[in-house]
């Protein structure tokens, strides 16, 4: 068959319209999309090894500015476009502001981020600012960003996107749908880091719907892992100052609080906190054994299902989907912070140099 005459094949349309009956958005809504969703979900051979289970990796750094927050960010800007907004914000730790402002170009309308001051990696500032962003630096962490945010949507004419807007969790439960769509049902274990907690929250209504609709005949455990020194969930209490080299999840007080609690306590999962060296450690393990590069807070729950294998768990004939959230380009300095001097392997053009240096000789 030439390509002229091959039947044509399914292109992937971006979540609102693989599922739009199925998101609870003004149907009429057109979708502003950047072809966001249907992420890759592999099987990590090493983790199904140690741990004796299937262990699957929800590749979400695949999405088209790098992070799960596109699912959310195409319904929450279209439906906001279809109401007639001119101008959108978000407080953000990064990968939000980075999306926001992607489907804010995209919708031709204008887009405020704020950030707090000198916590946000090069390459999602690189994102904003190339999409076109007004970005304004904060003296105060993301909740203090969140605060002027929410206060800004208020009084001025902006629409405020962050995941309290009910539509990000709309788009965001289509991960779930996505991961029992190529399982055929529910995992028995869903791991993933959590930092203002939309994600979990949006994954278990995902999931509740399935179910409901007779699409899995379960319905998963959630666990969620928090950096420790962010790890609000955790301990029962905000955290004023937190503090954690994963500045994605650099949140103490997270705004979908409640709605997380509910998820863990309805799925009987939990909350555990991880080290940043557990957290860099797995992100390197990840990245070696698996090919597959995330960011440091996205490595949160692999760092997580370690710890709880140490503590004497076991995922030994268990079905475990692991959400890795962002891409590991979005932040290589903090990634390469461990390996000292990349470049002390120089040598001149000469193949038996080469060989030794290789450690072929
Ligand atoms: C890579 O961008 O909050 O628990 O402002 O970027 O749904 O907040 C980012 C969060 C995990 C936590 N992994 O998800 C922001 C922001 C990565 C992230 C989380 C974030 P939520």
């Amino acid at each position: 068959m030439t390509g002229t005459d091959a039947a044509p094949r399914h292109q992937w349309r971006g979540v609102i319209e693989e599922y739009r009956e199925l998101l609870d958005i003004p149907q009429d809504t057109p979708a502003v999309t950047l072809g966001e969703g249907g992420t890759p979900l592999v099987e990590s051979l090493w983790l199904s090894e140690v741990t004796g289970g299937s262990i699957w990796l929800k590749v979400e750094g695949n999405n088209p500015t790098g992070s799960f927050k596109d699912r959310g960010m195409t319904t929450a800007l279209s439906v906001a476009v279809h109401q007639g907004a001119k101008a959108v914000v978000c407080a953000s730790t990064g990968n939000t502001s980075a999306s926001m402002s992607a489907y804010a170009a995209k919708a031709r309308i204008k887009p405020i981020v704020l950030v707090p001051e000198g916590k946000i990696s090069a390459g999602k500032m690189a994102q904003a600012i190339m999409h076109g962003a007004q970005v304004i630096m904060v003296r105060g962490n993301f909740d203090d960003c969140l605060t002027l945010s929410r206060g800004l949507a208020e009084d001025y004419p902006v629409a405020l996107v962050n995941s309290v807007n009910p539509m990000r969790l709309e788009g965001q439960k289509t991960a779930s749908f996505e991961v029992i769509d190529r399982l055929g049902d529910a995992p028995d274990y869903h791991l993933l880091p959590v930092g203002n907690a939309g994600n979990i929250s949006a994954y278990w209504l995902g999931y509740k719907q399935y179910a409901d609709l007779g699409r899995a005949t379960k319905r998963p455990v959630m666990r969620a892992y928090q950096a420790e020194g962010a790890s609000p969930l955790v301990t029962g209490k905000p955290f004023p100052n937190p503090e954690t080299k994963a500045t994605a999840i650099r949140i103490g007080n997270p705004a979908s609080w409640k709605l997380a609690e509910a998820a863990a306590a309805e799925s009987h999962g939990r909350f555990a906190s991880v080290t940043d060296e557990q957290i860099l450690a797995a992100q390197f393990q990840l990245s070696s054994n698996d090919g597959v590069f995330v960011e440091p807070a996205s490595a949160a729950g692999i760092a997580g299902l370690l710890q709880d294998l140490e503590r004497g768990e076991s995922y030994a004939g268990k079905t475990v989907v692991i959400t890795v959230t962002g891409h590991g380009l979005k932040d290589t300095v903090t990634a390469l912070e461990g390996f000292g001097d990349v470049v002390d392997n120089v040598v001149d053009v000469s193949v038996e140099d080469a060989a030794a240096a290789a450690g072929l000789t």
